[in-house]
């Protein structure tokens, strides 16, 4: 990665900034060529003191031509992460650096020679050397298990929201596709546990954080989602743990699980013939926020009913609660520790292909395995077919830099 030092333009230029009403110097030279990069724009300068030949781009630009390791200094006023690559055509490999979007009054220095060969405006950070959407590989199951399939071809699909707010599908094969424009970030839970809507299509449910209400986006059966309903009039950040688990109350509808903050009860609320759920009933009487994560991954044992996993807090043991009809048995202890180190688990289905459901996980950094991890790598746990997981296999290690996965 190219070396590069970042100054505060206060700091190097020793000012006020004009309109802070706090000015007391008169502009220099060095001011007015910083606040010539309009609004909306990447200025570059080829001197190392935001002065000399300005240039400004508000597009990529794959070679930067006469300009080739002639960038010196440089400031961000557009909304985008921009991406200044040592190499031409945006190869990452020579090295690169990431400006943050909208810092219009911070200057950057190249050191002593310009090294930057091409520049690519993004949404996102990982964009600069990733894909948007993260990497998911899985196999066809032998049926379809009723849920984690958002288009309908027997491969488990994962969800996943960016920084940006955008929606992307991941359908298996690697490859990822944008379902949501925008806006995504205004939700601070979303789960998807088979077909709410009543038309066998798997859909979404988010809680909005702004009003605590719960929207349920009906999937269009082909990997995108259609206009989105209201089922949850407020109220909902009340809740922690809003899962979507399949049918535990056994109508052949989806419902919903969550634990009242207040009282650390798990409720269920059963999907209705409406698509709006129905009155909640308790299903856990206490306790459950000492779980700080709840996923529903399917039938993980085999009788029929859609189980719970959950995570305990305070020692990362993973608990199954095996589902009986419209309640939650004894639990089962699946994974003696370490927990902990995850950031999401991700339950979608059957992706070994065998027709059990798995459950994946993306790592926070934190000591897993008796060392140190990185953050954002993928591992997969295929079910056993008894509600025990396999040992963990690290899968891909560029799920970083995303928001939230369903
Ligand atoms: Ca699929
Ligand atoms: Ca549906
Ligand atoms: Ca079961
Ligand atoms: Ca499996």
């Amino acid at each position: 990665m190219g070396h590069r030092l970042r100054r505060s333009l206060a700091a190097i230029a020793g000012l006020v900034l004009a309109g802070t009403g706090l000015t007391s110097v008169a502009a220099t030279p060095a001011v007015a060529a910083v606040e010539d990069c309009p609004e909306g724009y990447f200025c570059v300068w080829s001197n190392p003191t935001v002065t000399g030949p300005l240039r400004k781009l508000n597009k990529s630009v794959a070679d930067l031509g006469s300009w080739d390791g002639k960038v010196r200094s440089y400031t961000n006023r557009s909304s985008y992460f921009v991406c200044l690559y040592d190499e031409k055509n945006y190869d990452a490999s020579g090295g690169y650096w990431a400006e943050e979007p909208a810092k219009p009054y911070e200057v950057y220095y190249e050191g002593l020679s310009g090294s930057t060969s091409s520049v690519k405006f993004v949404r996102t950070e990982r964009e600069c050397a990733e894909t948007a959407y993260p990497w998911w590989a899985s196999a066809t199951s032998p049926r379809a298990a009723g849920f984690g399939d958002l288009n309908g071809d027997r491969r488990a699909d994962v969800v996943a929201r960016d920084k940006a707010g955008r929606l992307w599908l991941a359908p298996g094969d690697g490859t990822g596709r944008l379902i949501g424009t925008g806006g995504w970030n205004a939700m601070n839970a979303l789960t998807r546990h088979g077909d709410f809507s009543r038309d066998g299509r798997e859909d979404v449910v988010a809680r909005e954080a702004a009003t605590g209400r719960l929207w349920l986006y009906p999937g269009t059966g082909s990997g995108g989602l259609g206009a989105r309903k209201l089922i949850g009039k407020g109220g909902w950040n009340g809740m922690n743990g809003i899962t979507a688990l399949g049918d535990l109350t056994g109508d052949g509808r989806s419902d919903l699980a969550a634990v009242e903050k207040s009282t650390g009860r798990l409720y269920l609320y059963p999907g209705t013939s409406t698509g709006a759920l129905g009155s909640r009933r308790l299903v856990g009487t206490g306790g459950w926020n000492a779980m700080n994560a709840l996923t529903g991954a399917g039938d993980v044992n085999g009788d029929g009913r859609p189980d719970l996993y959950a995570r305990e807090s305070s020692t990362g043991k993973l608990w199954l609660y095996p589902g009986r009809s419209g309640a939650l048995g004894g639990r089962v202890l699946v994974g003696a520790g370490g927990w902990n180190a995850m950031t999401d688990l991700v339950a979608v289905g059957d992706f070994s292909g065998d027709g059990r459901p798995d459950l994946a996980a993306v790592t926070n950094g934190r000591l897993q395995d008796g060392y140190a991890d990185s953050p954002g790598s993928l591992v997969t746990y295929a079910g056993l077919g008894d509600g025990r997981l396999a040992a963990g296999e690290r899968t891909d290690g560029n799920w970083d830099g995303l928001g939230e996965f369903c």
